[in-house]
C-alpha cells in the first residue's frame, strides 16, 4: 500500500478520526497533556522527537518536553539503533560521536566495515569507501550474510550472528601473542591493559572458530592486517548494536582500536555510522533523557544550573526515561500521555504486537508526522507536519558529526504546518509565550547553551559548506577527528586516559531449540526505509515486496522453492511471506526486512530482549522456524 500525505488536522470523535481546524486540533492535544500532567504529575508524559526533522525541530521538541511540560522523558528511535555506540564511545572516551571523518576512509589502509550493510543502508559513506579500496586500502567484512558489502571486502568473515565479542576478543588475543600491539600508546594512553588481555586470553583462534564459525586463519589475518596498518578505521552500525549486549559489543570494537593505537589520528578512528539523516543531530540537541543540549551531562549540577537561567525552569536532576522504559511505564500506567513527532513504533518496535497493546493503554496520544501511520492511526490527535528535507529551514547533523543547513524549497502540502511552529502553538496554549521568527533564531538559542556548537553561525555553515562539532568559537576549526589528545606527551593535555573493558560472551537472548531451530535476522535493503511510511508509494522492477531469504541448502532441507508462501513462527508471533533463495546466507540463517509491515508485520517475529545499559533491542536475533503452508500431496 503506499501513504498519502496529511493535510489536515484529525481528531478522534465517536472512535474514528475525523478532520478538525487546527484551532480544534491544538487544543485538544493541549488539553490532553494539560489534564494527564495535572492528574499524575509531569512524569506521565513522554516524547518521542524525529530523527528526520532539524536540529532545531528537535531542540524545541526536547526544550517542550523540560520546560512546558517539566519532565525529561523525551527520546528517538536513536534507542533503536546507535544509542549502544554513543553509551559505548562516551564510557572510553567521554564524548558520544564517531571519532572521523567520512574522508578518513579514503586516506586510510584498512577499513573493516563490521556489522554493516552500508552499501545498501550508507551509500554515499560507501562511495567514499570505495574510494579508498581504489586508493589501495584493504577492506574486511564482518558479517553473518555475504552481503553487497562483503562483495567488494578482501575477505568476508561469516560469523555466527551473536559472536561478535568471541571474534573480537580472539582478534585481540592474536594481536597481544604476535606482539602487534601498541605498547607506548596503551601505555601513555589507556588503562586496564593487564586486565584486558588476561580477559582474552581463553580466546584461541581454534575456541573462537568453534563459537563463531569464522575460520581461524580468517581471525588471524585480520588481526595481523588491522595491527600491522598506519592507519586503520574499524566502522560498525547494527550488527553490532542490535542486540541484547549491545553496548559489550561496542566496548569490544574500541578494545581493539585501543590495543592497536588506532583512534585520535587521522585516517584511523571509529566510526558507528548513524542510521536516519538526523539521528546525530537529535541526541546532540538534548533530544535523549540524559543529556542537555551540547552533550551535556544532566546530573551535573552547574550544567543544569545554566539551562535554569536560560530558560527559567527547574530542570529534574535525574535522567528521564528512554523509549523502551517509556513503553514499559505505559503498560505500568505510569505513562499515560504521549507526543510522539515522526516515528511509526507500532511497527519499528521489536515484539510489535506488544507495543500496539502498551500504546492503547494511554488516555492521550498526539501524534505529529506527515504521513497517516499505523501509529497515527491510534492517535487521539494528529498533527500534520512539513516533511523537514525540503519543506523546512534549518540544520542536519551526520555521522561525522558535520552540521550542515537545509532550506526550504517547497511549501507543505495543504494545511501541514512546520513542526516547530506546531509545537510553540501547544507551547502558548500551556502557557508559555514562545514565539521564535525562524529557524537561525532557534540555532542561535543553542548556540548560547552548547558549547561545541556555539561557532557555527547559519552564515559560517553556509560559507564552509557545513562545520563539524567540536567548534567552540567564531575562528575555530578544530580537525576532523576526534580525541588527538590521547597522543600528547604532555600528561594534562592527555587528559583522563581510555580504559580497556573487560567483557564477557553471551549468546542471543532467544535460544534455538527443536521447535525454533532458525535464526533469524533483520536489516535493510537499499530501495526501501525502515517501515516503508515514505518508501512504499512507488513501484519498481527491482523492488519486491517482503520475502523470508533462506540459503539453498535449507530451502531444500524444507521442500520449498522460490516464490512459495511459507509461515515463519517465533515465540511471538507468526507471519508468512514468499521464499526467497539467496546464496550470500548461511546454513541455519533466515533474512527479513521491516519494509512492507502493512503486508507483513517483521517486528512480530522479534524480541523485545534489551541491552540494559542502552536500552536497544535485539532486532538482529530471533529463533524461529519456518513451514511449508501446503503439505505435498
Ligand atoms: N536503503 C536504506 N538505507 C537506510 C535505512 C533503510 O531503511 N533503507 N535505514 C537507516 C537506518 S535508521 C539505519 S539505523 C541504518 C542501518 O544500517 P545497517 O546497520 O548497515 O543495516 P542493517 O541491514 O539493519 O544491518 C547491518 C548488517 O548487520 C548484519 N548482522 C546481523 N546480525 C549480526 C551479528 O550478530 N553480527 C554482525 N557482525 N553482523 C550482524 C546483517 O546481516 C546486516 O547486513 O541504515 C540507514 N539507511
Ligand atoms: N525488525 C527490525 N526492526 C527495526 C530495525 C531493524 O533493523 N529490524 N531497525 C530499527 C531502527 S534502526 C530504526 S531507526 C527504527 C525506525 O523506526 P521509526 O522511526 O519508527 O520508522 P520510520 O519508518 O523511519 O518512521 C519515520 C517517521 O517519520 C515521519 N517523518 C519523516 N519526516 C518527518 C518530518 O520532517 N516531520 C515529522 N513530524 N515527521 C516526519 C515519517 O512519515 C515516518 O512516519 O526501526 C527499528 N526497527
Ligand atoms: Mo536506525
Amino acid at each position: 500500500m503506499s501513504y498519502d500525505r496529511l493535510t489536515h488536522p484529525l481528531v478522534r470523535e465517536n472512535g474514528v478520526l475525523r478532520k478538525a481546524t487546527w484551532e480544534e486540533a491544538l487544543e485538544r492535544a493541549a488539553e490532553g497533556f494539560r489534564r494527564n500532567v495535572e492528574r499524575h504529575g509531569p512524569d506521565s508524559f513522554a516524547m518521542l522527537s524525529c530523527a528526520r526533522s532539524t536540529n532545531e525541530m528537535n531542540y524545541i521538541g526536547q526544550k517542550f518536553t523540560r520546560v512546558v511540560i517539566g519532565t525529561n522523558n523525551v527520546d528517538s528511535c536513536n534507542r533503536t539503533c546507535h544509542a549502544p555506540s554513543v553509551a559505548g564511545l562516551s564510557a572510553a572516551f567521554g564524548s558520544g560521536g564517531g571519532t572521523s571523518s567520512y574522508q578518513e576512509v579514503e586516506d586510510t589502509d584498512v577499513i573493516v566495515m563490521w556489522g554493516s550493510a552500508a552499501r545498501n543502508a550508507h551509500p554515499i559513506f560507501f562511495q567514499h569507501v570505495l574510494k579508498g579500496i581504489h586508493k589501495g586500502a584493504r577492506m574486511f567484512a564482518v558479517d553473518p550474510r555475504r552481503t553487497g558489502t562483503a562483495q567488494w571486502a578482501d575477505l568476508w568473515l561469516g560469523l555466527n550472528v551473536g559472536t561478535d565479542i568471541p571474534l573480537a576478543h580472539a582478534v585481540a588475543r592474536e594481536i597481544i601473542h604476535a606482539g602487534l600491539y601498541n605498547q607506548a600508546f596503551i601505555e601513555r594512553a589507556t588503562v586496564g591493559f593487564e586486565e584486558f588481555k588476561e580477559s582474552v586470553e581463553p580466546w584461541t583462534l581454534t575456541v573462537a572458530e568453534e563459537v563463531t564459525g569464522v575460520p581461524a586463519s580468517a581471525i588471524r589475518e585480520l588481526a595481523h592486517t588491522y595491527a600491522r596498518a598506519d592507519r586503520a578505521q574499524l566502522c560498525w552500525t547494527l550488527g553490532i548494536t542490535e542486540h541484547h549486549n549491545a553496548t559489550d559489543n561496542v566496548r569490544a570494537l574500541i578494545n581493539l582500536a585501543l590495543l592497536t593505537g588506532h583512534v585520535g589520528r587521522y585516517g584511523s578512528g571509529l566510526s558507528p555510522l548513524r542510521g536516519q539523516n538526523n539521528v546525530q543531530g537529535g541526541g546532540d540537541m538534548g533530544a535523549i533523557p540524559n543529556r542537555l543540549p551540547g552533550f551535556q551531562d544532566i546530573l551535573d549540577p552547574a550544567i543544569r544550573q545554566r539551562f535554569e537561567g536560560a530558560w527559567g525552569k527547574e530542570i529534574q536532576p535525574q535522567y528521564g526515561l528512554n523509549l523502551t522504559e517509556m513503553l514499559e511505564a505505559m503498560a505500568e500506567g505510569e505513562v499515560t500521555t504521549c507526543y510522539l513527532i515522526g516515528e511509526n513504533p507500532v511497527q519499528s518496535e521489536a515484539d510489535s504486537l506488544a507495543c500496539i497493546k502498551r500504546l492503547s493503554m494511554l488516555d492521550h496520544l498526539v501524534v505529529q508526522d506527515i504521513f497517516l501511520t499505523k501509529t497515527a492511526q491510534m492517535a487521539d490527535v494528529v498533527l500534520p507536519a512539513s516533511a523537514a528535507w525540503c519543506e523546512a529551514d534549518g540544520t542536519f547533523t551526520n555521522s561525522e558529526r558535520r552540521v550542515q543547513r537545509v532550506r526550504k524549497a517547497l511549501d507543505p502540502p495543504g494545511e501541514a504546518r512546520d513542526d516547530i511552529w506546531i509545537m510553540c502553538e501547544l507551547a502558548r496554549r500551556l502557557g508559555h509565550d514562545w514565539h521564535y521568527d525562524g529557524a537561525e533564531e532557534v540555532w542561535d538559542e543553542l548556540r548560547a547553551v552548547s558549547p561545541q556548537h556555539k561557532g557555527m553561525s547559519y552564515q559560517r555553515l553556509a560559507e564552509l559548506q557545513g562545520i563539524q562539532w567540536p567548534c567552540p568559537s567564531d575562528d575555530s576549526l578544530e580537525p576532523p577527528y576526534l580525541h588527538g589528545r590521547l597522543w600528547e606527551t604532555d600528561p594534562v593535555k592527555r587528559g583522563v586516559p581510555a580504559p580497556f573493558a573487560v567483557l564477557r560472551h553471551s549468546p542471543p537472548v532467544d535460544l534455538l531449540d527443536e521447535e525454533y531451530p532458525l535464526r533469524l535476522t533483520t536489516g535493510r535493503r537499499l530501495d526501501s526505509y525502515n517501515t516503508g511510511v515514505q518508501s512504499s508509494g512507488f513501484a519498481s522492477p527491482l523492488r519486491r515486496g517482503e520475502t523470508i531469504e533462506l540459503c539453498p541448502e535449507d530451502a531444500d532441507r524444507l521442500g520449498v522453492v522460490a516464490g512459495e508462501e511459507v509461515r515463519i513462527s517465533s515465540r511471538r508471533g507468526s507471519v508468512t511471506a514468499p521464499v526467497y533463495i539467496d546464496p550470500a546466507l548461511r546454513p541455519g540463517l533466515v533474512f527479513m526486512t521491516f519494509h512492507f509491515p502493512d503486508e507483513v508485520d517483521t517486528n512480530a517475529l522479534t524480541i523485545e530482549a534489551t541491552d540494559p545499559i542502552s536500552g536497544t533491542a535485539e532486532f538482529k536475533a530471533a529463533a524461529v522456524r519456518v513451514e511449508k503452508l501446503v503439505k505435498a500431496r
